[in-house]
Protein backbone atom coordinates (compact mmCIF):
# COMPACT_ATOMS: atom_id res chain seq x y z
CA UNK A 1 0.00 0.00 0.00
CA UNK A 2 2.45 2.44 0.94
CA UNK A 3 4.57 1.72 -1.93
CA UNK A 4 1.68 2.61 -4.40
CA UNK A 5 1.47 5.98 -2.79
CA UNK A 6 5.04 6.55 -3.26
CA UNK A 7 4.79 5.41 -6.50
CA UNK A 8 1.58 7.06 -7.06
CA UNK A 9 3.29 10.49 -6.16
CA UNK A 10 6.29 10.03 -7.69
CA UNK A 11 4.77 9.93 -11.38
CA UNK A 12 2.40 12.84 -9.93
CA UNK A 13 6.14 14.84 -9.90
CA UNK A 14 7.21 13.81 -12.92
CA UNK A 15 4.00 14.81 -14.32
CA UNK A 16 4.48 17.99 -12.30
CA UNK A 17 8.29 18.57 -13.98
CA UNK A 18 7.14 17.34 -17.45
CA UNK A 19 4.41 19.27 -17.63
CA UNK A 20 6.40 22.77 -16.15
CA UNK A 21 8.83 22.25 -18.27
CA UNK A 22 6.38 21.99 -21.44
CA UNK A 23 5.51 25.11 -20.24
CA UNK A 24 8.67 26.31 -20.11
CA UNK A 25 9.39 25.63 -23.35
CA UNK A 26 5.84 26.81 -24.54
CA UNK A 27 7.02 30.03 -23.60
CA UNK A 28 10.59 30.19 -24.23
CA UNK A 29 9.59 29.04 -28.01
CA UNK A 30 7.23 31.97 -27.92
CA UNK A 31 9.84 34.05 -26.74
CA UNK A 32 12.37 33.21 -29.30
CA UNK A 33 10.42 34.22 -32.31
CA UNK A 34 10.04 37.33 -31.73
CA UNK A 35 12.68 40.28 -33.49
CA UNK A 36 13.14 43.13 -31.55
CA UNK A 37 12.96 46.07 -33.33
CA UNK A 38 14.12 49.71 -32.16
CA UNK A 39 14.04 52.67 -34.81
CA UNK A 40 17.34 54.18 -34.44
CA UNK A 41 16.92 56.70 -36.55
CA UNK A 42 13.33 57.85 -39.23
CA UNK A 43 14.17 60.04 -42.38
CA UNK A 44 11.93 63.21 -42.56
CA UNK A 45 10.83 61.54 -46.06
CA UNK A 46 9.36 58.16 -46.71
CA UNK A 47 7.59 57.42 -49.79
CA UNK A 48 8.05 53.65 -49.74
CA UNK A 49 8.02 51.16 -46.95
CA UNK A 50 9.96 47.69 -47.52
CA UNK A 51 7.67 44.80 -48.46
CA UNK A 52 8.35 41.04 -49.24
CA UNK A 53 9.72 40.38 -52.22
CA UNK A 54 11.30 44.12 -52.65
CA UNK A 55 15.03 44.48 -53.23
CA UNK A 56 16.58 46.31 -50.65
CA UNK A 57 19.81 47.79 -50.26
CA UNK A 58 21.51 47.79 -47.01
CA UNK A 59 24.56 48.02 -44.70
CA UNK A 60 24.71 46.14 -41.69
CA UNK A 61 26.92 45.30 -38.40
CA UNK A 62 26.14 41.78 -37.20
CA UNK A 63 27.17 41.52 -33.46
CA UNK A 64 27.02 39.00 -30.85
CA UNK A 65 24.54 39.64 -27.97
CA UNK A 66 26.46 38.09 -25.37
CA UNK A 67 29.48 40.83 -25.35
CA UNK A 68 28.86 42.81 -28.56
CA UNK A 69 31.64 41.60 -30.47
CA UNK A 70 31.49 42.10 -33.88
CA UNK A 71 31.55 38.89 -36.28
CA UNK A 72 30.22 41.10 -39.51
CA UNK A 73 30.47 44.21 -41.18
CA UNK A 74 29.29 44.60 -44.26
CA UNK A 75 31.27 47.98 -44.76
CA UNK A 76 34.60 45.65 -44.42
CA UNK A 77 33.25 42.46 -46.01
CA UNK A 78 32.26 42.42 -49.55
CA UNK A 79 34.75 45.15 -50.54
CA UNK A 80 32.62 47.59 -48.79
CA UNK A 81 29.37 47.54 -50.96
CA UNK A 82 26.54 47.50 -49.20
CA UNK A 83 24.45 44.17 -49.48
CA UNK A 84 21.66 44.10 -51.70
CA UNK A 85 19.25 41.17 -51.11
CA UNK A 86 15.18 40.47 -51.66
CA UNK A 87 13.32 40.83 -48.53
CA UNK A 88 11.39 37.48 -47.34
CA UNK A 89 12.20 35.04 -49.10
CA UNK A 90 14.81 33.34 -47.51
CA UNK A 91 17.67 35.30 -48.82
CA UNK A 92 18.98 36.63 -45.49
CA UNK A 93 18.66 34.71 -41.74
CA UNK A 94 14.57 34.99 -41.27
CA UNK A 95 15.26 37.62 -37.88
CA UNK A 96 16.42 40.02 -41.02
CA UNK A 97 13.77 39.32 -43.18
CA UNK A 98 10.77 40.28 -40.67
CA UNK A 99 13.10 42.67 -39.11
CA UNK A 100 13.30 44.66 -41.99
CA UNK A 101 10.05 44.67 -43.37
CA UNK A 102 8.10 47.92 -43.40
CA UNK A 103 11.91 49.59 -43.28
CA UNK A 104 12.26 53.25 -45.26
CA UNK A 105 14.83 54.25 -47.28
CA UNK A 106 17.21 55.77 -44.85
CA UNK A 107 16.01 54.49 -41.74
CA UNK A 108 18.44 52.64 -39.04
CA UNK A 109 17.53 50.09 -36.88
CA UNK A 110 18.97 47.85 -34.92
CA UNK A 111 17.13 44.49 -34.48
CA UNK A 112 17.90 41.32 -31.71
CA UNK A 113 17.75 38.43 -33.24
CA UNK A 114 17.14 35.31 -31.13
CA UNK A 115 19.15 32.03 -32.30
CA UNK A 116 15.84 30.36 -33.88
CA UNK A 117 15.38 33.44 -35.99
CA UNK A 118 19.06 33.75 -36.29
CA UNK A 119 22.13 31.08 -36.81
CA UNK A 120 20.33 28.27 -34.74
CA UNK A 121 21.69 25.47 -32.64
CA UNK A 122 24.87 25.35 -34.79
CA UNK A 123 26.23 28.60 -35.00
CA UNK A 124 27.98 29.79 -38.53
CA UNK A 125 31.68 30.66 -38.87
CA UNK A 126 31.84 33.42 -35.99
CA UNK A 127 28.59 33.21 -34.25
CA UNK A 128 28.59 30.59 -31.88
CA UNK A 129 26.06 27.84 -31.22
CA UNK A 130 22.95 29.09 -29.76
CA UNK A 131 23.43 32.77 -30.19
CA UNK A 132 21.10 35.79 -29.92
CA UNK A 133 22.55 38.32 -32.62
CA UNK A 134 22.11 42.24 -32.81
CA UNK A 135 22.41 43.26 -36.62
CA UNK A 136 22.05 47.55 -36.73
CA UNK A 137 21.14 48.03 -40.39
CA UNK A 138 21.03 51.11 -42.25
CA UNK A 139 18.75 50.86 -45.14
CA UNK A 140 20.22 52.64 -48.39
CA UNK A 141 17.20 52.05 -50.98
CA UNK A 142 13.82 49.75 -51.65
CA UNK A 143 13.21 48.72 -54.95
CA UNK A 144 10.68 46.71 -56.50
CA UNK A 145 11.38 43.46 -56.08
CA UNK A 146 13.36 41.77 -59.05
CA UNK A 147 11.98 38.43 -59.01
CA UNK A 148 7.87 39.23 -60.23
CA UNK A 149 6.85 38.41 -63.26
CA UNK A 150 5.89 41.94 -64.24
CA UNK A 151 9.47 42.70 -63.49
CA UNK A 152 11.24 39.54 -65.40
CA UNK A 153 9.18 41.24 -68.13
CA UNK A 154 10.69 44.48 -68.01
CA UNK A 155 13.93 43.48 -67.73
CA UNK A 156 13.70 41.84 -70.61
CA UNK A 157 14.01 44.29 -72.90
CA UNK A 158 14.65 42.48 -76.22
CA UNK A 159 11.83 39.67 -75.00
CA UNK A 160 13.43 36.81 -75.92
CA UNK A 161 12.40 35.31 -72.68
CA UNK A 162 15.86 35.26 -71.20
CA UNK A 163 17.90 37.85 -69.35
CA UNK A 164 21.33 39.08 -70.55
CA UNK A 165 23.88 40.56 -68.15
CA UNK A 166 23.32 43.72 -70.22
CA UNK A 167 19.19 43.90 -69.72
CA UNK A 168 19.78 43.44 -65.98
CA UNK A 169 22.85 45.65 -65.65
CA UNK A 170 20.22 48.01 -67.00
CA UNK A 171 17.40 47.49 -65.06
CA UNK A 172 19.37 47.60 -62.00
CA UNK A 173 20.97 50.90 -63.10
CA UNK A 174 17.61 52.20 -63.78
CA UNK A 175 16.16 51.22 -60.48
CA UNK A 176 18.94 52.95 -58.66
CA UNK A 177 19.00 55.65 -60.01
CA UNK A 178 15.35 56.47 -59.73
CA UNK A 179 16.06 58.42 -56.52
CA UNK A 180 18.98 60.41 -58.04
CA UNK A 181 21.69 58.37 -56.61
CA UNK A 182 24.66 57.80 -59.26
CA UNK A 183 26.97 55.01 -58.67
CA UNK A 184 30.11 53.58 -60.40
CA UNK A 185 30.11 51.01 -63.05
CA UNK A 186 31.91 48.53 -60.18
CA UNK A 187 28.86 49.07 -58.30
CA UNK A 188 26.96 47.56 -61.20
CA UNK A 189 29.96 45.06 -61.74
CA UNK A 190 29.33 42.97 -58.80
CA UNK A 191 25.31 43.22 -58.67
CA UNK A 192 25.35 41.73 -61.87
CA UNK A 193 28.28 39.02 -60.98
CA UNK A 194 26.39 38.18 -57.79
CA UNK A 195 23.14 37.84 -59.60
CA UNK A 196 24.20 36.06 -61.99
CA UNK A 197 26.38 34.01 -59.85
CA UNK A 198 23.07 32.94 -57.95
CA UNK A 199 20.61 32.71 -60.57
CA UNK A 200 22.28 31.50 -63.68
CA UNK A 201 22.49 27.67 -62.76
CA UNK A 202 23.72 26.52 -65.70
CA UNK A 203 25.85 29.19 -66.21
CA UNK A 204 25.06 30.12 -69.70
CA UNK A 205 25.20 33.53 -69.38
CA UNK A 206 21.44 34.37 -69.77
CA UNK A 207 18.56 33.91 -66.85
CA UNK A 208 15.47 32.24 -67.72
CA UNK A 209 12.22 32.64 -66.26
CA UNK A 210 12.81 29.49 -64.65
CA UNK A 211 16.32 30.32 -63.69
CA UNK A 212 14.74 33.65 -62.22
CA UNK A 213 12.52 31.96 -59.87
CA UNK A 214 14.24 29.76 -58.25
CA UNK A 215 15.63 31.32 -54.44
CA UNK A 216 18.86 30.70 -53.29
CA UNK A 217 19.40 29.82 -49.41
CA UNK A 218 22.38 32.58 -48.25
CA UNK A 219 22.60 33.11 -45.06
CA UNK A 220 24.55 36.31 -45.47
CA1 LIG B 1 16.40 39.13 -73.14
CA1 LIG C 1 21.08 30.17 -67.71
Amino acid sequence: MHQTFTMLFVAFILYLQAYSLFVDHALADKLEDEVKIEVLHMPENCTRKSKKGDMLNAHYDGLLEKDGSKFYCSRTDNKGHPKWFVLGVGQVIKGLDIGMDGMCAGEKRRLTIPPSLAFGKEGKENVPPNATVIFEVELYTVTRGPRSIESFKEIDLDKDRSLSKHEVREYMKKEFEKGGNKRDASFYDVIVADVFHKSDHNGDGFITAKEYNVYDHDEL
